[in-house]
């Protein structure tokens, strides 16, 4: 839908987001300029919608993300929840760049997980894995990230959705792909009690949680 040219003030858009859980309003500039959720670091934040509760009838469920981050107008948020079971790449050798899981955050889960409108919030942001630079809208963390984002091991726990483990019941749903690799037949992962380190990867085409992460115009 083109937008009006004429307009003074930002279009509201109404989306379903709610820091702590209190709607917030987004603002779309003319110019595209979005004004975002104002969220600071520890908030919750529900923004987009994924299986979670393995019912299919009742639709999907809000997803629940915790900020990591603000900087540069953006906040860098990460899914409570492991979501889906996926393999870094069939394949080896692959990089993040190249990676089948990279396609799909950016691909499906991107434009599934966020109506049009909310997708406007998702900044398309540029990442640096181990000096490799991409753009990504969703991305895992890398370990560099968890590092310093969670000093600690218990904080970086997680636990898998319901219907992760009803629908991956036969796969090791306690572990957590992260985005950097010690090599381009392995990358790094995490367990689930936080557990992470340099001696922490496994082959690319194992499945593992995968917890998304986004920066989001703040
Ligand atoms: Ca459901």
């Amino acid at each position: 839908m083109p937008k009006a040219v004429a307009a003074a003030t930002p279009e509201q858009l109404s989306l379903s987001v709610e820091v702590n859980d209190a709607p917030v309003e987004i603002a779309v500039g003319i110019d595209g300029a979005v004004k975002g959720l104002g969220a600071s670091v520890g908030d919750t934040v529900t923004l987009g919608r994924y299986e979670q509760d393995a019912d299919l009838n009742n639709g999907a469920e809000p997803i629940t993300w915790k900020v990591l981050d603000v900087k540069d107008g953006k906040a860098l948020l990460v899914s409570e929840y492991g979501l889906e079971m996926k393999q870094y790449n069939p394949s080896s050798p692959v990089n993040w760049e190249g990676s089948s899981l990279r396609a799909w955050l950016n691909g499906d889960f991107y434009t599934n997980a966020f109506a049009p409108g909310e997708r406007e919030l998702v900044a398309y942001s540029t990442l640096d894995t181990k000096g490799l630079s991409t753009q990504d809208y969703a991305f895992i963390l890398s370990l560099d990230e968890v590092n310093v984002y969670y000093p600690n091991k218990a904080s970086f726990a997680t636990n898998s959705t319901r219907y992760v483990k009803t629908v991956y019941a036969n796969l090791e749903y306690n572990w957590r792909f992260l985005r950097s690799q010690p090599n381009n037949d392995r990358a790094y992962d995490a367990n689930v009690d936080g557990t992470r380190g340099t001696s922490n990867y496994n082959y690319v085409n194992k499945y593992r949680l995968i917890n998304p992460a986004v920066w989001v115009w703040n």
